[in-house]
């Protein structure tokens, strides 16, 4: 088989007003959609971050990947970051040839194995070592947000639907009663059995009693996490960590880099994760040397594939760290690679995070992926198991040319709102 052709193409979908330590999120979220062409007809899916510089990438990787085998994925890899190439996955995201080689090689490794899985009639997570569950558990994620549902209403919900709307999607939470609010909602709808909120946002004491205020709401077996996005100094840390110990699964990044975060570990009892501080295969000794983490956040779209995902999985293993998924906004190509390759690793040891309950709009046949009771099931269906619409796509492509987004930029977004508006560090 040979790889005859490389699309890419960039999307924009509606994203609500969601706060995250850097501002706000734009009324569109953004998203490259890959797609690779055999020469037997049959076409593989994959999706990674959006706007220019990922694009720009994916279009220079195309003569590279053009007249490939699908299967040798090491050559195409190899391929794509240039001289590097054994190094390639230990490569930092601004190194090399491309912006970004280890991301534009992941988009691809995902066609490629979406493609491998058409063309052999298996599923994606029986190529990467077969899966070791069926269905894989996602986490609730929420945010502090702004009233409104994002996409052509923008914050405000100024349009009539948007105000009529009274759910999680259009609903303000900027309060601990919002969130409460927010997670009997995603609890009520998706069934989700584990909650995530991304903080970094209000006054950690505000944070803090979002978790505790969640923790009566939902009782003891509900897992919490809080994740502020490293904004907090390591007193605040230790002091929000101490507080709050007893109702949290695990703490995410709440200080920055691996030094700051081993030093707050040394001082709270809560486990602490991170998509973060190690974020490259190169920064893997000094988190073991150090004792920064005791749960990484997995993410294939960054750390190289999914292959590089289940070896990454593995390490965590020798090095008696937990391991769960990071997510950033995407669409179901996405959720359905983040399934396969968590149905794959047998050491998942916590829900996976994912942004999808955010997103109305979709790229793939039949709508959105149901997660129910928590989960997303891994079918038998060939591939990544989902297929492309097309006249979705050319919608999502044409919203992308109208929006005028080119990147994400949340501090520009949220100095529309509050002109001035600083990142705020606690
Ligand atoms: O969507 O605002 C967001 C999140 O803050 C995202 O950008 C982070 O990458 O979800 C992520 C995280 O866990 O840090
Ligand atoms: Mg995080």
């Amino acid at each position: 088989m040979r790889i005859v052709d490389l699309r890419a193409v960039p999307v924009a979908f509606a994203d609500p007003p969601l706060r995250s330590a850097f501002g706000l999120h734009a009324p569109y979220a953004l998203r490259t959609i890959v797609q690779v062409r055999s020469d037997e007809g049959l076409t593989g899916l994959g999706e990674t971050y959006g706007g220019e510089v990922p694009l720009r990438d994916l279009e220079a990787a195309r003569e590279l990947v053009v007249g490939q085998d699908p299967f040798r994925l090491t050559r195409i890899e190899a391929a794509i970051s240039g001289e590097e190439a054994l190094e390639a996955s230990q490569q930092r995201p601004w190194e090399g040839r491309l912006a970004s080689p280890r991301r534009a090689f992941a988009a691809v490794e995902v066609a490629c194995y979406d493609l491998i899985g058409k063309a052999t009639g298996r599923p994606v997570a029986d190529l990467l070592g077969g899966r070791f569950r069926e269905r894989v558990p996602f986490a609730a994620y929420l945010f502090f947000k702004h009233a409104g549902i994002g996409g052509a209403d923008g914050v405000g919900a100024s349009s009539r639907a948007a105000r009529e709307q009274d759910d999680y999607l259009a609903r303000e939470a900027l309060d601990p009663e919002g969130i409460v609010r927010q997670a009997r909602d995603f609890v009520n709808t998706f069934g989700f059995r584990s909650i995530k909120l991304k903080g970094g946002v209000l006054d950690p004491e505000i944070e803090a009693e979002a978790v505790r205020a969640m923790r009566r709401e939902l009782g003891p077996d509900v897992p919490l996490r809080l994740d502020p996005n490293g904004v907090w100094s390591i007193e605040t840390s230790v002091q929000i960590g101490r507080e709050i110990e007893d109702c949290l699964e695990y703490l995410e990044d709440p200080t920055e880099g691996r030094r700051g975060m081993a030093e707050v570990a040394r001082q709270v009892q809560v486990p602490l994760a991170t998509n973060m501080c190690t974020t490259a295969w190169t920064d893997i000794p000094e988190t073991v040397e150090l004792g920064s983490i005791s749960i990484l956040l997995t993410d294939h779209h960054l750390w190289g594939g999914l292959l590089a995902t289940v070896k990454l999985a593995q390490l965590c293993r020798t090095f008696g760290w937990g391991v769960s998924m990071h997510s950033n906004s995407h669409l179901g190509i996405s959720l359905m690679a983040m399934a396969h390759v968590a149905a794959a690793i047998p050491n998942l040891t916590y829900a996976c995070d994912t942004h999808y309950p955010w997103q109305v709009d979709e790229v793939i046949q039949g709508g959105k992926v149901p997660i129910r009771d928590g989960y997303v099931e891994v079918t038998e269906a060939p591939g990544l198991g989902i297929e492309l619409d097309e006249d979705a796509l050319a919608r999502l492509h044409e919203q992308y040319l109208r929006c005028g987004l080119t990147k994400r930029d949340d501090l520009i977004e949220m100095q529309k709102l509050e002109p001035g508006w600083q990142p705020v560090r606690w």
